[in-house]
């Protein structure tokens, strides 16, 4: 016994050894806590500073080779980790943001949102993005007046990575002041993380974040006094800008309404948004205003119910086909917000199956219903949750009822704690017809000896809209 443990212990160091050795010869070394300060000799400038050296007037010719020994100090707020950035990442301090451009892929390896850098200015060139009036640095101008890259080891000669980790504060703004850019009032907006104070809506969630083909504009507004619907007519909205090359570019917009964040940039006098991904858009409240003949069907935020009460919600059913447990109506701590939930845990039974079933809700008439809700997971040791829908539910016959399976995002498992609430996407119901019933189905297990599945599933903002 001795022996084989003293055998395992010698494998477990020499595995630890190589692992080190490996590391240390296939990849930087790990410098999250190391900040090497201003370089010697370098006087710091911020953005607004420097952008002052050579303001933008529209032309071509608003380029300024940087021949002082300046350093930028500033916070990575967006990097090419979802495509939508390309070469280049965007950064800010308290005075502003820009864009910078390197010539490389994958930059989020090293420069990652939140990583603060020294970016040596010397040597570089302050423009204006092909005189779109977004501010950028970059290693050279080309003939065309296009910022180019740094590239090879002008890199590291100018992006001097520092800490990671770091916060990186947004600027919220009201969605009048960001889609009417003033150039001088709001210069230090441009290129810096801002979120929108008002709740916003897309106008139009037939489309997709981008064609496959091109960059494209999508609009969000307000529902203020403009009464908008579709795609094509911008007055009073506000562009949401995102490349094809996204990972997110063919994901459905969604059709809820809430808050957005993005890097501000501008296209001549035209303010957009960059999203990092689509963490930036929380939609998660219902639509507003005038949309076509669209309207919400169904929606429940399950608030008022009772912590650790049973769901008895008027027109759900609520239903334990084996294992005996329900549903509950849940908070957690230091929260409001009231959600369903469900586990097997504790509940010593071979088999726990769960349904929480919606009212029926009527698709007659309706154009594009679709299926959006949120979900988390916690302790996932493989319980299941399944996502059913079924036009001959009649409330009890669970069993016998068709129940087609559909397809929705659900929270990413999270074997210990629990995952954020994960938002479903758009989960098309339009081959159903008539009454439909949205069944959620909860499986598990907690044998009192065996192969426990108790994961935790939750359920919040439930809702079916269409246009
Ligand atoms: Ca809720």
């Amino acid at each position: 016994m001795n022996k084989l443990r003293l055998l395992f212990l010698a494998i477990l160091a020499g595995g630890l050894l190589s692992g080190c050795l490996k590391k240390s010869f296939d990849q930087p070394a790990d410098l999250s806590g190391y900040d090497p300060g201003l370089p010697a000799g370098d006087s710091a400038i911020n953005i607004r500073s420097l952008l002052n050296m050579r303001p933008y007037t529209g032309g071509s010719l608003d380029t300024l080779l940087i021949t002082q020994d300046l350093t930028l100090t500033v916070i990575v707020n967006a990097d090419d980790r979802s495509g939508n950035i390309y070469k280049s990442i965007y950064a800010q301090d308290s005075s502003g943001g820009i864009q910078i451009y390197i010539d490389a892929y994958s930059l989020y390896n090293r420069y990652p949102v939140g990583r603060k850098l020294y970016v040596r200015l010397k040597g570089m060139y302050l423009s204006y993005n092909s005189g779109t009036g977004t501010p950028c640095i970059s290693g050279g101008i080309s003939e065309q007046a296009a910022p180019l890259g740094l590239n090879g080891q002008a890199i590291d000669q100018h992006i001097i990575g520092a800490t990671m980790g770091n916060e990186v504060k947004d600027t919220v703004v009201s969605f009048n002041a960001a889609r009417n850019y003033t150039a001088n009032a709001d210069i230090t907006l441009l290129c810096r993380l801002v979120t929108i104070a008002d709740s916003v809506q897309f106008g139009d969630t037939l489309h997709t974040y981008a064609s496959p083909t091109d960059a494209t504009n999508r609009y969000i507004w307000t529902c203020g006094s403009n009464l908008y619907v579709g795609n094509t007519t911008p007055t009073g909205m506000m562009a949401v800008r995102t490349d094809n090359h996204a990972s997110f570019h063919a994901q459905n917009l969604p059709f809820g309404k809430g808050k957005i964040s993005g890097i501000y940039t501008i296209y001549k006098t035209t303010p957009q948004l960059i999203l990092r991904d689509t963490t930036d858009v929380r939609f998660y409240g219902p639509r507003c205003g005038a949309v076509s003949t669209g309207s919400v069907l169904f929606s429940e935020n399950f608030s008022g119910g009772a912590s650790n009460t049973d769901i008895n919600l008027t027109g759900w059913s609520n239903y334990a086909e084996a294992g005996g447990k329900k549903w509950i109506f849940s908070v957690i701590s230091g929260s409001t917000n009231v959600f369903a939930k469900m586990s097997a845990y504790n509940t010593n039974q071979n088999s726990v199956i769960s349904w929480l079933v919606t009212p029926a809700i009527n698709l007659t008439g309706k154009v594009n219903p679709m299926l959006s809700f949120r979900s988390a997971n916690g302790y996932d040791n493989g319980a299941t949750l399944k996502v059913y829908a079924s036009s001959n539910f009649n409330g009890s016959n669970f069993s016998t009822a068709t129940w087609t399976q559909l397809n929705p995002t659900l929270a990413p498992s999270s074997p210990s704690g629990y995952s954020a609430f994960t938002p479903s996407g758009n989960v098309s119901l339009s081959s159903f017809t008539g009454n439909v019933y949205i069944a959620f189905k909860y499986e598990g297990a907690d044998p009192s000896s065996g192969t426990e599945h108790s994961t935790t599933w939750e359920l919040d903002d439930v809702s079916v809209m269409s246009n």
